[in-house]
């Protein structure tokens, strides 16, 4: 009997062994997935960089990370893009920093009128900017690559041939982009691109002040059959990631992440200046956009009339203890360096 009871518990032992050992520990779940929310629809540039950037990661991390994109404010929409992020309501976004201005003030200097000539120059401006200054606003997030726009040009249902014709229009624009038509003299509406079709459509604007690329993107060439040529200012965007979401990624990912983020910067930007002129030609041929470039003496009249603007930034700039000069020193001094 006492020999049988033995038996029976090492048979047990056996089987608990057996059983804790035999059995493969759970499998680790899949690969990681990331949520990427972007505000605007999805044929447009920060929805394009976004899926480059997906395919890109998920090429060299060997299907290890899985981006889910998420375009068209789905999950974000523009005004909480970054709020999200920060809340963990997405791991990435992309934001339009020109939507606010008074919390992104270091990186918005790259939108007063410095004489920014494209994107693929603008992109590696603000990105070498960011990181210079590492500015506060960015504390809360991890910042994967920054880009900006093509410089901004009059798009409008009406010609605009002289400062005359613009005063009075009611266009739209964001951030640095608004204080420009501010000062030309139009009634500045404001808002994110996003909402932009529905205002053009309903006739609450008579046209926007952004990079032409939209016309095609967004098809607004179809209302706007003018263009005035300003080539003025750029909007800077910002790719941020949730910081718990970024600090649970293994090491070898985030290198993946960082190696990305110039690149990044430079496809996106050189994406922009391809797409414009694509757009620009597009125009033409569907819709006989007309483009007006403005003489050397309007230009000169319009280009006058913004330079009270980098001043006055300044001076708000210093009041929230910037180095407000050094800033527009280095944007000055870094559009040289990349303008070839
Ligand atoms: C932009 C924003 C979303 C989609 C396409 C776009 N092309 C230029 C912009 C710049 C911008 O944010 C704006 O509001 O004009």
């Amino acid at each position: 009997m006492k020999k049988k009871l033995r038996q029976l518990l090492i048979g047990c032992i056996a089987f608990i062994v057996f059983i804790w050992v035999g059995v493969p520990t759970p499998v680790t779940a899949g690969p990681i997935q990331l949520n990427y929310a972007n505000f605007p629809a999805a044929p447009t540039f920060p929805c394009v960089q976004m899926e480059r950037w997906k395919n890109e990661v998920e090429k060299r991390t060997n299907g290890k990370v899985v981006i889910n994109t998420f375009p068209g404010g789905t999950l974000l929409d523009a005004k909480n893009m970054f709020d999200g992020v920060i809340a963990g309501q997405a791991d990435i976004g992309c934001l339009c920093m020109a939507y606010q201005p008074g919390r992104f003030v270091v990186t918005n200097a790259t939108s007063l009128p410095l004489g920014i000539p494209d994107a693929g120059v603008g992109s590696r401006v603000l990105w070498d900017l960011y990181n210079k200054y590492k500015p506060e606003a960015f504390a809360k997030v991890k910042v994967l690559t920054m880009f900006t726009t093509a410089p901004s040009n009059i798009m409008s249902s009406k010609p605009v041939r002289n400062i005359d014709d613009i005063k009075g229009l009611d266009l739209r624009a964001s951030g640095g982009a608004a204080q420009i038509l501010k000062a030309w003299g139009a009634n500045q509406v404001g808002m994110p691109m996003s909402a932009t079709p529905e205002a053009l459509q309903k006739g609450v604007v008579q046209g926007l002040f952004s990079s032409i690329e939209v016309m095609k993107d967004y098809k607004f060439a179809e209302l706007c059959r003018f263009v005035t040529m300003t080539n003025t200012v750029i909007y800077p965007f910002a790719v941020v990631m949730n910081l718990e979401s970024w600090n649970s990624l293994p090491e070898d990912v985030q290198k993946v992440f960082d190696g990305m983020s110039t690149e990044q910067a430079e496809w996106t930007g050189n994406y922009m200046d391809n797409h414009v002129k694509e757009s620009m030609d597009w125009s033409k041929k569907e819709y006989n956009v007309e483009f007006i470039y403005l003489t050397a003496e309007q230009k000169m009249r319009w280009d006058n009339m913004l330079k009270p603007i980098t001043d006055k930034w300044i001076q708000d700039a210093q009041k929230k203890d910037l180095p407000a000069e050094a800033i527009v020193q280095d944007i000055m001094a870094l559009v040289k360096k990349y303008f070839k």
